[in-house]
């Protein structure tokens, strides 16, 4: 049994079903949106894995591919599961054109295995195959990155999610009907381009959840009243405060482990730091379609330039247009929204995303990067994760325009209608009397 296990490679952007046990202890596997579960195999007793570092194409919009770099033909690579107590192998093979090691973010395990290059073992040179093997001591939520050449590798899309689920019925980690995981992470790629630049510390231009961005990413089909769980992780530069709608959620886990019950409080957004896990747990009792998504402004955006000047209150009705035609980039804020983008005639390189181009049932979303969609129905079936369409709400429950007569409404009588009028009685002036001050030597 020297012989490595095969390595399994998965090249399509789909997000695919849980993977269910077919040995070792059972558990509720996860669904890794956009992404999938690493095959194993079970060696007298040991949960063996084979990681394959290497260069990967990632779709991470219809019509839009990344050259990035992976784990198993993906960025990020496979999520890998495994069950408390378990004794785990993972074979690391480097087809990178550099060194690399992999650091198994949140774990006890031996100092040896923590994957620093350079502290705690020699760097995996390219072509050469390491092995790590550690017990998975606690059961949580955690992700895997290389700690080497670490502002590049990360930046072009090497790291993981990794799951550790309870070994039984665990106090503090409920049984959950949906469980989701996802990586934040960010690129910076020009448009037409393909390679993320890597010298890119905060301007990043691409917000991506599991390298995707919306409308690339897959949305969260739930059924009415399941109990569901997210968990998150964030390896990108900067925090990311993660909404949802119509349901409140509690922060049931952190890649410390679960929360104390007493520590869990109701949020409807949580944010989520630089190097930090959070699991969220709700009851999804509210049918529709939810919006999900990072509520930095900045972050809902795909590809986009920043130096536009706001010139909102200035008429230049019609203008936008004509100017468009000469200089593409030439956009005004304030006056149609972002919905503009979509429609306007603005050539937009190959291989690039429009910066919002997501389409709902009503018309443009004004939406791309870190969204998606939380769609509750009452008719999803158990295990189901296929996208239900968009919801068809009961009649009258949907806000419209309003048609009837309309009374003028009440303003404060001052000049200008201004909630605060002007001072009446002139101000005292004051005269003020500056002198300048003379300079001997005249400088
Ligand atoms: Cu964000």
């Amino acid at each position: 049994m020297a012989a490595l296990p095969e390595p399994v490679i998965q090249t399509r952007p789909d997000t695919m079903p849980p993977l269910v046990p077919d040995s070792g202890m059972p558990y509720n596997p996860v669904v890794t949106l956009n992404g999938w579960t690493l095959p194993w195999r079970m060696n007298q007793g040991v949960k063996e894995f084979h990681l394959v570092a290497e260069p990967v194409v990632r779709e991470m919009a219809p019509g839009f591919k990344a050259h990035l770099w992976g784990y198993n033909g993906q960025s990020p690579g496979p999520t890998i599961e495994v069950v408390e107590g378990d004794r785990v192998r993972i074979f690391v093979t480097n087809k990178l054109p550099e060194h690399t090691s992999v650091h198994w973010h949140g774990q006890r395990l031996p100092s040896g295995m923590d994957g620093v290059s350079g502290l705690t073992q020699p760097s995996i040179q390219p072509g050469k195959t390491f092995v790590y093997e550690f017990v998975a001591r606690r059961p949580g939520t955690f992700m895997y990155h290389p700690h080497a050449d670490e502002m590049t590798q990360m930046a072009m899309g090497m790291m993981g999610f990794w799951v550790t689920h309870p070994k039984a019925r665990h106090p503090l980690i409920d049984e959950v009907q949906r469980d989701f995981c996802f990586l934040l992470n960010a690129y910076d790629i020009d448009p037409g381009s393909y390679t993320p630049k890597t010298m890119t510390m905060t301007d990043f231009n691409l917000w991506s959840w599991n390298s995707r961005i919306f409308p690339g990413i897959d949305t969260l089909n739930v059924r009415l009243n399941d109990k569901v769980r997210i968990r998150i992780g964030n390896l990108t530069m900067t925090n990311h405060p993660i909404h949802v709608h119509g349901h409140e959620f509690t922060v049931t886990g952190t890649d410390g482990g679960p929360t104390p019950k007493a520590s869990r409080w109701p949020e409807v957004t949580a944010d989520i730091a630089v190097g930090q896990m959070r699991q969220i747990d709700f009851l999804a009792d509210e049918e529709g379609d939810w919006a999900f998504h990072c509520h930095k402004s900045h972050h809902t955006m795909n590809a986009m330039g920043h130096n536009v000047p706001t010139l909102i209150g200035v008429d230049h009705s019609g203008v936008a247009k004509k100017i468009n035609k000469l200089i593409p980039e030439y956009m005004v804020m304030g006056e149609r929204g972002m919905a503009d983008m979509t429609e306007m005639e603005m050539p937009i390189p190959d291989n690039t995303a429009p910066m919002m181009t997501g389409e709902g049932p009503f018309g443009s979303v004004e939406m791309g990067g870190m969204f998606s969609v939380l769609k509750v129905r009452r008719d999803q079936k158990p295990g189901d994760y296929k996208d239900p369409g968009w919801f068809k709400h009961p009649e009258g429950t949907v806000a419209h325009e309003y048609t009837g007569p309309l009374a003028e409404p009440a303003r404060f009588k001052a000049e200008g209608g201004q909630s605060m009028p002007r001072v009446q009685s002139p101000a005292k002036v004051t005269e003020v009397q500056v002198r300048k001050p003379t300079s001997h030597s005249g400088h």
